[in-house]
């Protein structure tokens, strides 16, 4: 009787945890970035990545309706001199937790076709090499906040 009592229990801790993982994709969280200027061109935009599966994700490319390109951009700091770098293609590994933050890593916009208003938002999809796309919604912030960012 006891035994089937933990082979029943098994039963239940196996079921609840493949009926979890199955669901589980990668979650993006809070996407923001700065209103814009008139005749501003680009602009960067900073939101958290998580990856609580046992799958490694990778991001292939970005696209979004409001900019002409969208990429993935690192801070290289060499000789006191900070630059930006493409990544092609972001590798997102098991367990991986992605933050992208003001003055480091960044999600970049270029070509913007419009001025970005405080409290408006637009999308970015995040194209997956398994084909599928995440769409992540942007949120556009009042610029003052930016010294609040920044060291
Ligand atoms: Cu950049």
């Amino acid at each position: 009787m006891r035994n089937f009592k933990f082979f029943y229990f098994l039963f239940f801790i196996f079921f609840y945890c493949s009926a979890h993982s199955e669901n589980q994709n990668l979650v993006f969280h809070g996407a923001y970035t700065f209103e814009t200027y008139p005749g501003q061109k680009a602009c960067a935009v900073y939101v958290s990545i998580f990856n609580n599966t046992k799958k490694k994700f990778t991001i292939n490319s970005l696209e979004s309706d409001i900019a002409g390109k969208a990429e993935i951009h690192e801070v290289i700091l060499k000789d006191d001199i900070v630059s930006m770098k493409r990544v092609e293609k972001l590798i997102i590994s098991s367990k991986e937790q992605i933050y992208f933050q003001p003055g480091g890593n960044h999600i970049m916009l270029m070509n913007l076709k419009r001025e970005l208003v405080e409290g408006s938002y637009f999308f970015i999809n995040f194209k997956m090499d398994d084909g599928s796309t995440n769409k992540v919604k942007v949120m556009v912030l009042n610029k003052k906040l930016r010294e609040n960012f920044i060291e």
